[in-house]
């Protein structure tokens, strides 16, 4: 009888539940390793062929049934992974799922940490840094806007722009270091060969990129927006209208909210997260001066404040003196609320500090326009070329603007000029995860003719 072939496989062989906890018609155990195949023979006493769907029985170790289904056999590095892929599809049960988890652990995978598949993939070549995130960006999505920008940058629309980018700048990098051989020449020959040009071209480029990208930073994460005031202006019940749900507790009592109250709506895609506040007021009630505490707490942390007042008195000494309390530099819209009780039609006007909206929470007259205020806040402009970026996407073009700014104001100093070039790339390179380890040498003989 020919010998069993080793079922145990690598130490590096990983698996996990694919699919989301819970009921469900199917279920996926995804394992991720080198040389699976002897595992996939153990687990279902047939050799799967690749890419192929193969109805399959799990077993485990004494032959008993553990559940029947498909059994898919993806070998490196034709995988997600780029590495053995098996992805085991059963009934999508949680007891059912963990018996062939466990069976999988048996034979050697050990529990992947969260992220770990797309980890290798990454480390594999099969994604980079960007697109490895818009994996995660996707499966997070709250809005088709959101989904659409996540799938964008997954399938590497973001990070070929950033290539783009960054190659130029490689090009810009090796005409500038090249130019340092021959000091005599240096300004001339940075003339003849457009260096500033390209550095003009460079910024605009990336300031425009930036620009897409805190759309799609926009999409992703929204706008949290504190309503704040006095007791009893109206802010829970502009919470509730904004949502359109009862989330808080409205009744005439000044002091009514203590907790902060969240709720969360969609506007054009963009999500905005609501925080209802307690009124803030002298008071010697305990509990009161808790909810006022967070109150201030909340609004630290906001985006943007909604100052409500009682369109009947308007803005007016205590409304200062919050007002002289905010954060320096939070945006904020003013809203006169209850025009209703004047019998005044819903507006709105600029002032110095931010727009002020008239409105009735109760009738819901006005509820557009403060919508679209807080869009315009947000610096949200409908367009379909959005990328979905992270906070990490924008810090690194804005360090790459911040060093290009630089080599610009170092433009004599070409040792320093040609320094700041060498920071940007690196802040470039760093959203794709292609770090400039100094492949800059090749790239100057490859590129540039310097010895004509
Ligand atoms: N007529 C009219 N009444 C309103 C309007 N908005 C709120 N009210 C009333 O004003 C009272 C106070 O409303 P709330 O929403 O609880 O006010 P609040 O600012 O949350 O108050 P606190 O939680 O105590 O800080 C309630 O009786 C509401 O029905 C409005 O637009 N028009
Ligand atoms: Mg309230």
């Amino acid at each position: 009888m020919a010998e069993r072939p080793p079922t145990t496989p690598r130490p590096d062989t990983i698996a996990a539940i694919a699919t989301a906890p819970g009921r469900g018609g199917i279920g996926v155990v995804r394992v991720s390793g080198h040389n699976l195949l002897p595992l996939a023979e153990t687990l279902s006493g047939k050799t799967p062929r690749p890419r192929r769907a193969m109805r399959a029985d799990f077993r485990d170790d004494d032959g008993k049934l553990i559940d029947t289904g498909l059994l898919l056999y993806f070998p490196a590095p034709h995988s997600f992974t780029g590495e053995d892929v098996l992805e085991l599809q059963g009934h999508g049960g949680n007891v059912v799922l963990q018996m062939l988890l466990s069976r999988c652990l048996d034979l050697g995978a050990h529990l992947a940490e969260p992220g770990e598949f797309t980890r290798r993939a990454y480390l594999n070549g099969k994604l980079d840094l960007a697109q490895a995130e818009a994996v995660i960006d996707l499966i997070d999505a709250s809005t088709t806007a959101a989904a659409r920008s996540a799938v964008r940058s997954l399938q590497g629309e973001f990070s070929q722009e950033i290539r783009l980018l960054f190659n130029q700048l490689v090009e810009l990098r090796a005409l500038v270091e090249a130019t340092l051989d021959f000091p005599d020449e240096e300004i001339d020959f940075l003339e003849t060969a457009d260096a500033f040009g390209r550095l003009d071209r460079l910024q605009a480029k990336i300031t425009e990129v930036t620009d897409r990208a805190r759309q799609g930073h926009l999409l992703q994460e929204g706008l949290q927006v504190v309503l704040a005031g006095q007791p009893n202006v109206g802010k829970s019940s502009l919470l509730n209208r904004l949502a359109s749900d009862e989330l808080a507790i409205v009744t005439p009592v000044a002091g009514t909210t203590r907790d902060a109250v969240r709720g969360t709506l969609h506007v054009e895609g963009i999500p905005l997260h609501i925080i209802d506040t307690a009124g803030l007021r002298e008071t010697r009630d305990e509990i009161e001066r808790i909810g006022i505490a967070r109150t201030w707490h909340e609004i630290e942390k906001a985006d943007v404040v909604v100052l409500l007042v009682d369109a009947r008195q308007g803005v007016g000494k205590t409304d200062e003196s919050i007002i002289a309390q905010l954060p320096p530099g939070l945006a904020r819209i003013t809203v006169h609320n209850k025009i209703d009780l004047l019998g005044k039609e819903p507006g709105r006007r600029d002032e110095a500090n931010g727009a002020t909206i008239l409105l009735s929470a109760k009738k819901g007259d006005g509820i557009d326009l403060l919508k679209q205020e807080l869009l315009h806040i947000a610096g949200w402009r409908p367009t379909e070329a959005v990328f979905i970026a992270r906070e990490r996407h924008l810090r690194a073009l804005a360090e790459t603007l911040g060093h290009l700014e630089a080599a610009r104001a170092c433009l004599v100093q070409l040792e320093l000029f040609a320094e700041e070039l060498r920071l940007a790339q690196r802040s470039l390179g760093a959203i794709t995860g292609e770090f400039s380890h100094d492949d800059l040498l090749g790239e100057i003989f490859g590129r540039f003719c310097i010895g004509k």
